[in-house]
């Protein structure tokens, strides 16, 4: 069947409006996606009809919500090949696994020690290994990048050695759509037997996985990015990896035991998720983790690499236009400065004129420093995006490009 981007357009109803007198033309995806009707209705139908707490009562709205989020569990597990539902964690997003991990790791890593990660990291795959490192004195190394924006792995047996605990990566950068040769890091760090993450911020919604193709440690998902709710994230961890760890937070639903003077722990996955869940958004993830498979992860990403390419060579036309990140391999992700135009006026006047992309250092300012630039204006391209609204981007670039020179 072909791809009908119009029928999948139909479902997502806020991308029908105008924004200043013009048609919204949505090219902030890679920030959070648009949610179809079927993540509001499964929400709205919890709430009209089963809310309850989960994991607390007898009572029958109490079961009818814990079947449902615990069916959700089971639906990640499989959309990602994980061995046992045990494995999935739900979080409050990617910067919230990450940080699980890196605190547990804690009271593991010694010094002596090395952490790495790349130069392409999102600041949540950073701060929390810096933070780490101050507290155990293990030292954090990362793989540098080209001037394309790729993970260069000349001195990868160097750089990942016998004395590294854990490397940790994104799967494709948020600000240069740049994909990771995971394969290559991964069978590095394997070799040496560090543990590994990898974050999948970008890759949940644009690329299937399959956690144990990898046989990677940790992998992190955020369901926002994925057309599902925000404040809601996945981190698949191997049982032996997150029985080893201590958990991050102490409270209600993640103990065995308590008294007065101590407590035990329960066991996976109840051990990292302490208070209440996001029970609506667990719901309304899974109703957006089916919608993706209704629609194909594989079809997906073919129709955005096209209108990448599409928008890549429509918008070199474009006098002073530079794409910030080239590398060979890129999904989803048009990042670029225009010379004699700031990035922010960019994004003001691409605004003005019904167009939302985001603008400045994307939470990567190492990847900015690296390029001598202050950010980028960056589009970026989801599954209900059309050639037609690239178009209008084109337009609406090329009027503010001369409104600012
Ligand atoms: N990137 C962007 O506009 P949270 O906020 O915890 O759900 O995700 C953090 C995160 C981690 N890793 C990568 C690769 C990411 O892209 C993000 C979020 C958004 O690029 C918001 S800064």
């Amino acid at each position: 069947m072909s791809y009908d981007v119009q029928a999948i357009r139909q479902q997502f109803p806020i991308l029908n409006q105008k924004i200043h007198g013009r048609p919204l033309v949505y090219l902030d995806n890679a920030a959070t996606a648009q949610k179809p009707i079927a993540v509001i209705d499964a929400i709205s139908d919890y709430y009209l009809n089963y809310n309850a707490n989960v994991h607390r009562g007898v009572h029958t709205l109490s079961q009818r919500a814990t079947d449902a989020m615990e069916a959700v569990r089971e639906d990640v597990r499989a959309h990602i090949n994980a061995a046992e539902t045990a494995e999935i964690i739900f979080t409050r997003g990617i910067t919230d696994s990450i940080n699980t991990i890196a605190f547990g790791m804690g009271a593991l890593v010694k010094k002596g020690q090395n952490i790495v990660i790349t130069a392409v990291e999102h600041h949540s795959n950073i701060v929390p290994w810096q933070m780490l490192c101050q507290r155990t004195g293990a030292e954090l190394r990362h793989l540098p990048m080209n001037e394309h924006g790729e993970v260069v792995l000349d001195g990868i047996e160097e750089i990942i050695d016998e004395h590294t605990a854990m490397v940790a990566f994104n799967h494709i950068s948020n600000a240069l759509g740049t994909i990771n040769p995971v394969d290559a890091i991964l069978e590095r760090a394997q070799k040496v037997g560090a543990w590994t993450l990898v974050d999948g911020a970008q890759s949940g919604p644009h690329a299937k996985v399959d956690v144990r193709a990898w046989n990677v440690d940790f992998f992190t998902l955020s369901s926002h990015k994925m057309y599902g709710p925000t404040g809601l994230g996945v981190l698949y961890g191997k049982r032996e990896r997150l029985e080893a760890l201590p958990p991050y937070q102490g409270g209600g639903e993640m103990i065995a035991t308590v008294t007065l003077e101590e407590s035990t722990y329960a066991g996976l996955p109840h051990k990292f998720e302490a208070g209440t869940p996001h029970i609506e958004g667990i719901i309304g993830f899974g109703a957006a983790l089916k919608y993706i498979n209704e629609v194909g992860i594989e079809a997906i990403a073919a129709h955005e690499k096209e209108l990448l390419e599409y928008a890549t060579q429509e918008c070199s036309e474009i006098e002073g236009f530079r794409v910030i990140g080239d590398a060979k391999n890129k999904a989803s992700v048009l990042s670029f400065v225009v010379d004699g135009t700031h990035p922010y006026d960019l994004g003001v006047l691409l605004d003005q004129q019904g167009v939302a992309v985001r603008t400045g250092q994307h939470c990567t300012q190492p990847i900015m420093d690296a390029f001598c630039i202050d950010g980028t204006a960056r589009a970026s391209f989801a599954m209900y995006n059309t050639k037609e609204e690239i178009d209008l981007f084109k337009a609406a670039l090329e009027k503010a490009v001369t409104m600012l020179r």
